[in-house]
């Protein structure tokens, strides 16, 4: 899943793609590079980001959705609001991938009855203040938990359990340490038996750990990448395609 932030103010490449002609010709080039499908948000969900309106999300991102729609292209959509939902469902989107899971009114009514696929992920907090002090007991048995329920809540809204995915929320609400103990753990998730999607690239986790500022974190990344994958990653959200479908050709070769 190729990343693309048609917004001016994400973590590790705002302003990037601050138009829709930008926005496009840049998820163009992740789809050449080898993505199965892009990921396209209007609104930041990066540490102390402020929240957009509708109008203004939809604004950046219906016009990609209905291009890269238009050319059979499988556009996800990084968003909370059911309406930025459901009009980018009805523009041609396969996908919802909520850093909320779901939880906003009529989120789950929106997926359901848009009859697209949905990505879960768990967040403490919400993003303008969920790096203050995250806490957890169990941060694997936290996380799990809440996915649980999240899933059971799609369940019961009509949405089939072919169409879920989860993610535990790489940096939404944790420490270094809870990220190193989620990554660590990530087996724990496979007998939740939908797959597992997991977003590490450029993230500050791995900052912290090379000491790499956020332009220097490709490799870190396809690190961190083929990390999850041996542990039952099924989808990687990533900024450098090539990077890592090169990396994961190599661990592939060995698999079989
Ligand atoms: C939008 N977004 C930013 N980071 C993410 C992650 O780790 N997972 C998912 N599903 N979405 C993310």
């Amino acid at each position: 899943m190729g990343i693309v932030n048609v917004t001016p103010d994400s973590f590790s490449d705002g302003g990037l793609c601050v138009s829709p002609e930008d926005a496009l010709r840049h998820a163009l080039r992740l789809i050449e590079e080898g993505a199965d499908l892009v990921d396209i948000g209007g609104e930041s969900t990066r540490p102390g980001s402020n929240p957009v309106s509708v109008e203004e999300e939809l604004r950046r991102i219906l016009p990609v959705v209905k291009v890269l729609a238009e050319r059979n292209v499988p556009v996800s959509i990084d968003t909370t609001k059911p309406e930025v939902m459901l009009a980018a469902i009805g523009a041609g989107a396969v996908m919802i991938n909520d850093v909320n899971a779901l939880r906003a009114e009529g989120a789950l009514e929106a997926v359901a009855a848009g009859g697209v696929a949905a990505c879960l992920m768990h967040m403490q907090g919400e993003p303008r203040s969920m790096q203050i002090q995250p806490h957890y007991d169990d941060v694997v048995a936290e996380v799990k938990e809440f996915l649980r329920q999240r899933l059971d809540a799609a369940l019961a809204a009509g949405i089939s359990p072919e169409q879920l995915i989860i993610d535990p929320g790489f940096g939404f609400g944790k420490t270094l340490d809870h990220n190193i103990a989620l990554l660590r753990y990530l087996e724990c998730f496979s007998d939740m038996n939908v797959p597992l999607l997991v977003g590490l690239s450029r993230k500050s986790m791995l900052g912290k750990i090379t000491g790499n500022e956020v332009s220097d974190r490709v490799h870190a990344s396809v690190a961190a990448a083929l990390i999850a994958v041996a542990k039952g990653a099924k989808i990687l959200r990533v900024h450098d395609v090539k990077a890592t479908r090169d990396a994961l050709a190599v661990y592939n070769a060995v698999q079989n």
